[in-house]
């Protein structure tokens, strides 16, 4: 069956949205679940989405606004739509909010951490990217790195989003699972990335095994130790549903959100918008708003496609 870019970018961005708002409620221990839900109750009927998902929107609609990626207009967008109620990394959140009080996001950056934030809120919202410039991995690279730094300076959180990125890239144009990893593995520079990619890939060729998925391939908020474990996610689950990504991503446990985001993004990607339920779309907040939004981004790719 042929499925249409614009089936592609829609089922990614949903992908993505669908993954974080219904990951989140599984996220971290019994007190941050019971907020989730609490917070969820706000508009009885749907399911809220968090800093994944809004960061995504906000990076499409500033692609769009700005024709490609604009660092210090992106940096002030992503800065006034920061919310704590969404959800947002510690550290990401000040960066933020600093940015917001008039710093420069290339000083607010490196305030926490001198090298930067390692975590991995820059791979979480990178998919608008990899579908953008999937007909030029390059740019692809380019652009993920622009987009990473602003928040995330640290080599492994770029290094992670450069790889969300490609994996989504990869998923689009309709290349199979397994030759997404092993395109991943040949682009990987840093060693942790490098030696879970082998992994997954190995994983892929056996039976699901969860324990050794967390162990070997991580779970946490960490980019080094989620990047993988989301393409593995991704890539092991092409042909089932995307209800058994979730229930995966649920047992897996950790950064569920996120670690089901990234997947969801790549995963939406190669099955395009069809593949997704209309029971899970039914209740996601905003769900038109992300529809709309990649659509958009389809006319900008078609765009860039043409002045190539
Ligand atoms: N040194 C030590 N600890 C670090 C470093 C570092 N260089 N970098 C990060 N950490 P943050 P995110 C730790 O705040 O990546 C949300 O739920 C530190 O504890 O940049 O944007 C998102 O949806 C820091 O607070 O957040 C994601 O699921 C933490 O890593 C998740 O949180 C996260 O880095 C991470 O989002
Ligand atoms: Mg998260």
């Amino acid at each position: 069956m042929q499925i249409s870019l614009r089936d592609r970018f829609t089922g990614s961005i949903l992908g993505v949205a669908l993954g974080d708002a219904y990951g989140a409620p599984y996220e971290g221990g019994p007190l941050e679940r019971l907020l989730w839900r609490s917070l969820g109750l706000f508009k009885p009927g749907t399911i809220r989405y968090t800093d994944d998902a809004s960061m995504t929107l906000t990076l499409i609609r500033s692609l769009i606004e700005d024709q490609g990626v604009h660092q210090d207009m992106l940096a002030l967008r992503w800065a006034a739509a920061a919310r704590w109620s969404r959800g947002y990394g510690p550290s990401a959140l000040r960066t933020l909010k600093r940015i917001r009080r008039g710093a420069d996001w290339r000083q607010a950056n490196i305030h926490d951490y001198k090298d930067g934030s390692f975590g991995n809120g820059a791979a979480m919202r990178v998919a608008p990217i990899g579908l953008l410039f999937h007909h030029a991995l390059e740019r692809c690279d380019e652009a993920a790195e622009q987009t990473a730094v602003i928040t995330h300076a640290h080599p492994l959180a770029i290094e992670g989003a450069k790889l969300i990125a490609r994996a989504t890239a990869h998923a689009s144009d309709n290349t199979p699972p397994v030759a997404i990893v092993d395109a991943l593995q040949s682009a990987a520079s840093a060693e942790p990335y490098i030696e879970r990619l082998a992994i997954a890939r190995q994983m892929l060729d056996e039976p699901v095994d969860l324990p050794a998925v967390r162990q070997q391939l991580g779970r946490s908020i960490v980019a080094a130790e989620s990047v993988v474990t989301a393409i593995w996610l991704a890539c092991s689950h092409m042909e089932s549903t995307f209800e058994q990504l979730l229930q995966t991503a649920h047992a897996i446990g950790g950064d569920v959100d996120t670690i089901a985001a990234m997947a969801g993004g790549i995963w939406g990607a190669r099955r395009g918008r069809a593949s997704l339920s209309s029971n899970l779309l039914e209740r996601l907040e905003d769900c038109e708003a992300f529809e709309h939004a990649a659509e958009n981004l389809v006319a900008l790719h078609l765009q860039f496609l043409e002045s190539d």
